[in-house]
């Protein structure tokens, strides 16, 4: 999985990938992340890339000139021509994972970083396939949300995350948040770990986390139970719980 960068702030990318997951994997050339500068493309002496907007009102747009000559170059140079052009704005659809497995099923992808108060619409209209938000609140620049995509996308490559199982129960690829964990010691500060997980009866273990992950589905996300997939258990469990007072 390749990963095509433009933005005005290239170095903010090297700076967040050299740790953890996602730094491991470009050490190890599972992905591979190439932030191109917005400024190279740039068609002026004074390397502009943005101007004001026709009709007028306040702040700067994004010119058409160095985005659609950012993203030719990277799609002559690494031979993409159909690889996803990805816009990173507010005004995108809302990721979530079902978006981030789709897009981990791509080579390559080309992200480009809005900044100012937005792009010029014929780089939406004529160069951009999606249109993404990382949520409803508002950034200074699509960098931070890039990144965000980039993690999320990685982690679904192969060989990234150290087992397949551990992103097949995360929170989201099931339709439902993930259950309560707990890890040693036993007993914390006088609050002891669920019996049951220490009880060794696998098939019990397997049935209260599939029930936990339902009750804080419940609680926290319920909109998320209209598209998980559910047996005629979960729901007679979901029945059982919705008329009790309940915390986490
Ligand atoms: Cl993709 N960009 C900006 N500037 N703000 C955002 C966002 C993106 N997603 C949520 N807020």
């Amino acid at each position: 999985m390749n990963f095509h960068v433009l933005t005005i702030f290239p170095s903010m990318f090297d700076e967040a990938f050299q740790e953890g997951v996602v730094g491991k994997a470009l050490g190890r050339g599972l992905i591979t992340l190439n932030a191109h500068d917005l400024r190279s493309f740039a068609q002026d002496h004074h390397r502009s890339v943005d101007d004001y907007t026709f009709g007028g009102g306040p702040g700067m747009l994004m010119s058409p000139g160095p985005l659609f000559a950012g993203v030719e170059h990277i799609k002559e140079s690494y031979e993409i021509q159909d690889s996803p052009v990805v816009l990173l704005t507010p005004q995108g659809k809302t990721l979530n994972q079902v978006d981030i497995e789709q897009f981990s099923t791509k080579s390559d992808l080309i992200l480009i970083c809005g900044r100012y108060e937005g792009v010029d619409d014929r780089v939406r209209q004529e160069l951009v396939t999606h249109e993404v938000s990382i949520g409803d609140y508002v950034l200074s620049g699509g960098e931070l949300a890039s990144m965000v995509l980039i993690d999320a996308v990685s982690r679904l490559v192969h060989g990234v995350v150290g087992s397949i199982e551990s992103t097949q129960d995360d929170s989201f690829t099931t339709g439902l948040l993930q259950f309560p964990q707990y890890t040693r010691p036993a007993e914390f500060r006088g609050h002891k770990v669920p019996d049951i997980l220490v009880s060794g009866h696998h098939s019990e273990i397997a049935k209260w986390r599939r029930r936990e992950a339902l009750r804080r589905t419940l609680i926290r996300r319920p909109d998320l139970l209209d598209y998980a997939d559910l047996t005629t258990e979960d729901r007679e469990f979901i029945d059982s719980i919705s008329d009790e007072t309940l915390s986490i």
